[in-house]
């Protein structure tokens, strides 16, 4: 990577190479369209609170110079939303697989939603369980081969932005590895929203999916989104035949509401009014030294 190029700003000096994806994966194309993304609203890098759960998208937040929190898997939601209201101030992103956030983590993923916790959702949905050997997950389409379905799958999987959606997410988005510039604007958009947002972003693995499902190569998974994504605008003149095997891209949904974390903050302050802050801790001990104390 160019020392000129911006997301080396962002990356933690010894933690760059070599890095624990396989050649060709898309989750370091999402990686680049969140930096460029936070590069570009000029977030000061201590302003933010990246969360991950476990798998190999989770990995992300060990190569990157945020404040950052590695969890359990399917977690990453519940200790966000810690941090959030711990320290309101913070942007908490959290960044994380289809299988972590939808599967052990989909309650986590549709309460989040339904409080429109003041959280960016960044889900990078490679259809699999990359990490522990292809493992089908709640996003795999029907009939696709995988560890857990060697005569293929039989369940309908989810669409992630209409359960964020339907679930009371306030600004839902998706978009592609190969739309990569289209993915930062999105990525920025929803870190400019107050409240859930979600950005969907279509990766590929060919690992664990690619070559069980003879999808090809790498490059080869990342030209086929080109003709798998739809633009939304295009996408809303379709019949659901025509969508088949297909999906929109681009803003999904974006509306006001309440959030949580500023609900909450009524009742803080019901009870503890801005002008009558009680006095902090450190405030507190600092009116009690003594008067020679520096
Ligand atoms: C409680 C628990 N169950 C299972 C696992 C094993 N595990 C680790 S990552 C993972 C799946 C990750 O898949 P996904 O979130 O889709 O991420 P990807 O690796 O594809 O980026 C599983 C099942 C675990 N670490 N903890
Ligand atoms: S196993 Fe799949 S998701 Fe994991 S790093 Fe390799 S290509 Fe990427």
């Amino acid at each position: 990577m160019q020392k000129s190029d911006v997301t080396h700003k962002y990356l933690r000096p010894r933690m760059n190479f070599p890095n624990v994806w396989c050649p060709g994966c898309g989750i370091g194309i999402v990686l680049g369209a969140f930096i460029r993304a936070v590069d570009r609203l000029q977030i000061p890098k201590d302003d933010i609170a990246l969360v991950s759960g476990i798998g190999c998208t989770a990995r992300i937040p060990a190569y990157v110079d945020f404040n950052t929190l590695h969890t359990t898997h399917g977690r990453p939601l519940a200790f966000a939303t810690g941090v959030k209201l711990s320290n309101p101030k913070l942007k908490v992103v959290v960044i994380s697989g289809d299988g972590d956030l939808l599967a052990i983590g989909g309650n986590h993923f549709i309460h989040a939603c339904r409080r429109n916790m003041d959280i960016t959702v960044i889900l990078v949905n490679n259809y699999i369980y990359g990490m522990t050997g292809g493992q089908y997950s709640p996003a795999t389409p029907i009939g696709k081969r995988a560890a857990t379905a060697p005569h293929l799958t039989i369940e309908p999987p989810f669409d992630t932005c209409d359960l964020a959606k339907s679930s009371g997410a306030s600004f839902v988005a998706r978009s592609t590895v190969y739309h990569a510039a289209q993915l930062s604007t999105l990525i920025e958009k929803g870190l400019q929203k107050t409240g859930m947002s979600v950005v969907e972003a279509m990766s590929n693995c060919e690992t664990q999916y690619g070559r069980t499902n003879r999808e090809g190569t790498a490059v080869r998974m990342i030209q086929a989104q080109k003709d798998t994504a739809v633009p939304v605008s295009k996408a809303k003149k379709m019949t659901p035949e025509e969508m088949q095997g297909k999906y929109a891209i681009g803003t999904l949904h974006n509306i006001e509401r309440p959030g949580y974390v500023e609900q909450y903050q009524k009742i803080i302050d019901k009870f503890n009014p801005p002008e009558k802050k009680v006095e902090t801790t450190e405030e507190l001990s600092k009116d009690q030294k003594e008067p020679n104390e520096s």
